[in-house]
């Protein structure tokens, strides 16, 4: 069953970003289960505040699910990426992520590489910035098949890179990755700027996908904009889909109403009968 999931971001330096609460892990936790939610997902500053903290006595006094936790940390705090022209950059990028990947292993959760992918351009080719990611998520995947968890790799949108954008782009580099321990997440917000159409990009994904960021269109809490989340779950359903749909969403208008709407719109999308939008309709009709 697909489980729900809810941003907490505790990187000062990423303020303004699409995370639903903020700072305070506890008092995020006690709400996030207050709320319903299944699990919550966690964008650290570095992997020591995952594993020297009270991380997973709050977990369990809560009843989450460590869901999955962020590397972009190590861009947003240090500007280091996969694809950099500098070797000793990769490298330190390669290190960050591996700490995360141990730090989130230990709790059963999958490290996510999002903006860690970087841009190519100057003296680095796309192709080149292809090479780079795929080696460095072999190396990483064989890391996180140790605690039993995939690697996560996240397209994003072309403001945010202009290394893999689409699902099918993600799908190419898990296959020249060569290993069968990376997992794409896919983010509604992204794949509404970038893809043709979602039924067909899910499609696309089917057996890839192991993690759903969920948010509106606007990067609002679900609901807020004009992604319909009865044909998210639908879709998902389709390619059978059993992970996480985690709420990567802008805090707006305030943390606890973001953090409503989103569990509204889960309940009512994942939890209730599912419509069937597109009875008859195959995939290659859109
Ligand atoms: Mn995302």
């Amino acid at each position: 069953m697909i489980k729900s999931a809810v941003t907490i971001s505790l990187v000062p330096e990423a303020r303004g970003g699409p995370f639903i609460f903020w700072d305070d892990l506890h008092e995020a936790c006690r709400k996030a289960s207050h709320l319903g939610f299944d699990g919550i997902e966690v964008f650290p500053p570095d992997a020591s505040s995952i594993s020297d903290g009270d991380l997973p006595r709050i977990l369990e006094d809560h009843d989450l699910r460590l869901a999955a936790v962020g590397t972009g940390a190590g861009w947003v705090k240090h500007k280091f990426t996969l694809t950099d022209q500098d070797s000793a950059v990769r490298q330190k990028a390669r290190d960050f992520i591996r700490s995360i990947i141990r730090a989130a292993g230990s709790l059963q959760a999958p490290a996510i590489i999002g903006s860690m992918q970087g841009r190519w351009g100057g003296e680095v080719s796309h192709d080149l910035a292809t090479r780079f990611l795929a080696d460095a998520l072999n190396e990483l995947a064989e890391v996180s098949r140790a605690y039993g968890v995939p690697l996560l790799f996240e397209p994003l949108n072309r403001y945010e890179t202009n290394v893999v954008n689409r699902i099918d782009d993600g799908v190419s580099l898990v296959r020249q990755a060569a290993s069968d321990n990376v997992k794409l997440l896919a983010d509604l917000f992204h794949m509404n700027i970038e893809e043709r159409d979602f039924r067909l990009a899910f499609h696309d994904g089917t057996g890839h996908i192991g993690h759903v960021h969920f948010a509106d269109s606007n990067r609002r809490a679900v609901g807020w904009g004009h992604i319909d989340p009865r044909f998210v779950a639908y879709w998902l359903d389709e390619i059978a889909y059993e992970g996480f749909v985690s709420a990567e969403a802008l805090p707006f208008p305030t943390p606890d109403e973001a953090a409503a709407r989103t569990m509204q719109s889960f309940q009512s999308a994942f939890r209730s009968r599912k419509p069937q939008p597109f009875e008859g309709r195959r995939a290659t009709d859109a």
